[in-house]
C-alpha cells in the first residue's frame, strides 16, 4: 500500500454462482479484512454477473460505473473480493486508468500477512507466497524490484527486457527463498526432537475464532498475542501445560483459516501444519458468537484447507468458543443438537474451559497406555529411547532389572517392545 494516501477504499464483488446475500456476506467479511489493513470503507458494490468476462471479469460498463463512483467519493483504492487472474488485472487497470489502486482478494490477504509476519520463517513464507503472485502478473515494477532486491550488478546481458530481468530476479529469489524454508525447517525439527513423548494437541479454526485466547486460557499464564483482527497469528506457538499433577501436554496454536485462502498461501505455510498433521488431537475452534449459516460455513472452510493440506482428521474435538456471547437460548440448543460431540466454551471468561481440558485427557487417557517395561541390564542403551518416546513417571534401577513405570502411545509401546525383544 503506498504511503501518504488516505486509507479509503471502494468494494466491489461479483459473480454468476452466488445468491446476492451470499455476495453480501462475503462483503461484510471483505470488509473486516480491508478494516485490518487500517481502510475504511467507502462504499460497495455489488454486481450479479450473467457470465465473467473473460478479458476485464465485470463488464466494460460496469467497470465505467465503478470508476465513476471511485471518483465521486474521492477514493483512490477499488479492492475486488474475486481472485483476478494476472491478464484480466492489467485490462482492469488499463480501463480504471493509472488514478485508482486496486487490490484482488489475494493481494489483499497478502499484504495482511505481510503486515503480521513476525518471525523469519513466517516472512519468508508470505514473501515466497507474494512472489508467486506477483510473477504472472508484473508490468512495469523494475525500480521498485531492483531496489528491494539490490538490483545494482544483477542486470542482464545488453537487449534484455526489464520485465524479463524482474522475472529472473523473482524467480531466483524464489529459489532462494525455498531452501533458506527447508533450512529452517530442519532446524524446527531439530528443536522440537525432544519433545516426542508428550501427548500433542493443537488447535485449528477459522481466523479470529478465539484460537490465540484458547491457548491462554489453557495454559495460563496468558502470554499469546491475542487481538481482534484478522491473521493477529502467523506463527505456531507450542506451549506445554498440564492438566493434572501427573499429566503434561502439548499444545499448538495455528494461522487462522478464511474462505477462499489464496492456494499460494496455503502451501506456503503447509509445513507450519506439520506440528498438526504430527498431532495426537485437534482441536476445532468455531466462533459461536457468529450466525448458524456462518457457523456452518466456517467449519466447512477449516475442514476444506486442512484436506487441502492433506492433514487427516483423526482425533478431533469440535469447540465452539465466545458462547459468552451467545444470548439466544434457542440458538444454544440449536447448535447442541446439531453438532452433539461438540464442546461450548468461553476462552475469554474462562467458561467450560476445565471441562475442555478434562476431555482431552480422556483423550490421552484413551491413547496414552501405562506400562512398565522391564529392561535387562545389557539393553541399557535403549533408555534414551524410552526417555524420548515416553513419560516417565518412576524408574526402579534393581540388581537384575530396570523396572521403568512410563506412558505412552500403543504404536511406541509396539516398536519399544520389537527392540527390546531383539
Ligand atoms: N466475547 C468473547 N470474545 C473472545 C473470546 N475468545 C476470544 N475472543 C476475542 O476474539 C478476538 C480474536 O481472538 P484471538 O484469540 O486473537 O483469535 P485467533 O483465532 O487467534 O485469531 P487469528 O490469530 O487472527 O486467526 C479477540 O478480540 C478476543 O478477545 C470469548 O470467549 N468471548
Ligand atoms: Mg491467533
Amino acid at each position: 500500500m503506498k504511503k501518504g494516501y488516505k486509507l479509503e477504499c471502494f468494494l466491489v464483488t461479483g459473480s454468476q454462482f452466488y445468491s446476492e446475500e451470499e455476495l453480501k456476506d462475503g462483503l461484510t467479511e471483505y470488509a473486516s479484512l480491508a478494516s485490518t489493513l487500517g481502510f475504511n470503507v467507502l462504499g460497495q458494490q455489488i454486481f450479479n454477473l450473467k457470465k465473467i468476462n473473460p478479458s476485464t471479469y465485470y463488464g466494460k460498463g460496469q467497470l465505467e460505473s465503478i470508476k465513476r463512483k471511485a471518483s465521486l467519493l474521492n477514493c483512490r483504492y477499488v479492492f475486488f473480493n474475486e481472485e483476478i487472474s494476472p491478464s484480466q488485472f492489467k485490462n482492469i487497470q488499463k480501463l480504471l486508468t493509472k488514478k485508482i489502486v486496486i487490490f484482488d482478494r489475494t493481494g489483499i490477504i497478502l499484504e495482511i500477512f505481510k503486515n503480521n509476519a513476525k518471525t523469519k520463517e513466517s516472512k519468508y513464507q508470505v514473501e515466497l507466497a507474494s512472489l508467486q503472485y506477483m510473477l504472472p502478473r508484473l508490468t512495469r515494477q523494475w525500480t521498485h524490484l531492483e531496489r528491494q532486491m539490490g538490483g545494482v550488478g544483477t542486470r542482464g546481458g545488453p537487449g534484455e527486457k526489464q520485465i524479463e530481468i524482474d522475472r529472473r530476479l523473482i524467480r531466483n529469489k524464489i529459489t532462494k527463498l525455498r531452501k533458506e524454508l527447508v533450512v529452517i525447517k530442519k532446524n524446527r525439527e531439530v528443536q522440537s526432537a525432544g519433545r516426542d513423548n508428550s501427548f500433542r494437541a493443537s488447535i485449528v479454526g477459522y481466523t479470529n475464532a478465539g484460537k490465540s485466547s484458547l491457548l491462554n486460557a489453557i495454559c495460563k499464564p496468558d502470554s499469546t498475542y491475542v487481538e481482534n483482527k484478522l491473521f493477529a497469528t502467523l506463527d505456531t506457538t507450542t506451549r506445554a501445560f498440564s492438566i493434572d499433577k501427573n499429566t503434561n501436554a502439548l499444545i499448538t496454536d495455528t494461522v487462522g483459516f478464511i474462505k477462499k485462502l489464496p492456494h499460494s498461501l496455503v502451501a506456503s505455510f503447509r509445513s507450519t501444519f506439520e506440528e498438526v498433521d504430527k498431532s495426537d488431537l485437534i482441536l476445532i475452534i468455531v466462533d459461536g458468537s457468529e450466525s448458524r449459516k456462518v457457523i456452518s460455513e466456517h467449519i466447512s472452510t477449516v475442514k476444506f484447507t486442512l484436506d487441502d493440506m492433506s492433514i487427516k482428521l483423526k482425533n478431533f474435538i469440535l469447540v465452539f468458543n465466545k458462547i459468552d456471547q451467545i444470548k439466544n437460548k434457542e440458538k444454544m440448543s440449536f447448535l447442541k443438537k446439531k453438532y452433539s460431540d461438540a464442546i461450548f466454551v468461553s476462552a475469554k471468561e474462562h467458561i467450560m474451559v476445565d471441562y475442555l481440558k478434562k476431555q482431552i485427557l480422556n483423550f490421552i487417557n484413551k491413547d496414552f497406555i501405562s506400562r512398565t517395561i522391564v529392561l535387562k541390564h545389557d539393553k541399557s542403551s535403549l533408555l534414551k529411547n524410552i526417555y524420548r518416546m515416553f513419560q516417565v513417571d518412576s524408574r526402579d534401577d534393581g540388581y537384575k532389572f530396570i523396572r521403568i513405570k512410563v506412558r505412552g502411545r500403543k504404536e511406541d509401546f509396539n516398536f519399544i517392545d520389537k527392540l527390546i525383544e531383539t
